[in-house]
């Protein structure tokens, strides 16, 4: 069924001096629009986090086998850590698994994009590194993905925000930013699935 503009305008008006015709006290109606206001505040503030500070749930689907990541060609444990690819990008593969992410400590250049790639070997986990944008369940069975930049160097905590045992709060990892200019790309760089 469609609906000419001017008469979806006018069924609009109507609504409206229905509204209006309802007795509906004056502090109620103030609370109403307060309500409104705080709905429209939080939908702002969601719409400029994904639109200027990279803020979305991740695009794409991918899965992996958990039970035998030690043996997938991307997730052996030669292939963790930092790693650059042939088109210059840093990729850093880590395993999260009770209770420790894998490797344990990486050094990473500030202000220079960096992919995330994070796998569990058992449990839901999830991992957050404070004042960035990571903040991601790992859940077994599938690759979580995220481009972040850390824009000072220092040391930064990399934690599991999804309870996942008893040594859940003794599971976390550190990763050292390090100035872009004094930061070595690691000697071995083989391409993504190259190494068995
Ligand atoms: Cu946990």
């Amino acid at each position: 069924m469609q609906i000419e503009p001017s008469k979806g305008i006018n069924h609009l008006r109507d609504l409206y001096a229905q509204f209006n015709a309802i007795h509906i006290d004056q502090l109620e109606r103030r609370w109403i629009a307060i309500s409104l206001m705080v709905i429209g505040l939080f939908v702002g503030i969601i719409t400029i986090d994904a639109l200027f500070h990279g803020i979305n749930p991740p695009g794409k689907v991918e899965t992996i086998d958990s039970a035998s990541l030690h043996l997938s060609k991307e997730f052996a444990e030669d292939n963790l850590g930092v790693q650059v690819d042939e088109k210059g990008a840093i990729i850093i593969r880590m395993v999260a698994g009770r209770y420790s992410f894998f490797p344990k400590h990486i050094d990473v250049p500030a202000e220079t994009p960096l992919t995330f790639r994070w796998v569990s070997m058992d449990v839901l986990h999830g991992v957050h590194i404070p004042m960035t944008n990571m903040s991601t369940m790992i859940v077994p069975g599938y690759v979580a993905e995220i481009t972040t930049t850390f824009p000072k160097p220092g040391e930064y905590p990399l934690l599991c925000n999804e309870y996942c045992g008893l040594g859940h709060n003794h599971m976390w990892s550190n990763i050292s930013v390090i100035a872009k200019e004094d930061w070595k790309a690691p000697v071995k760089s083989p391409a993504k699935g190259e190494q068995q």
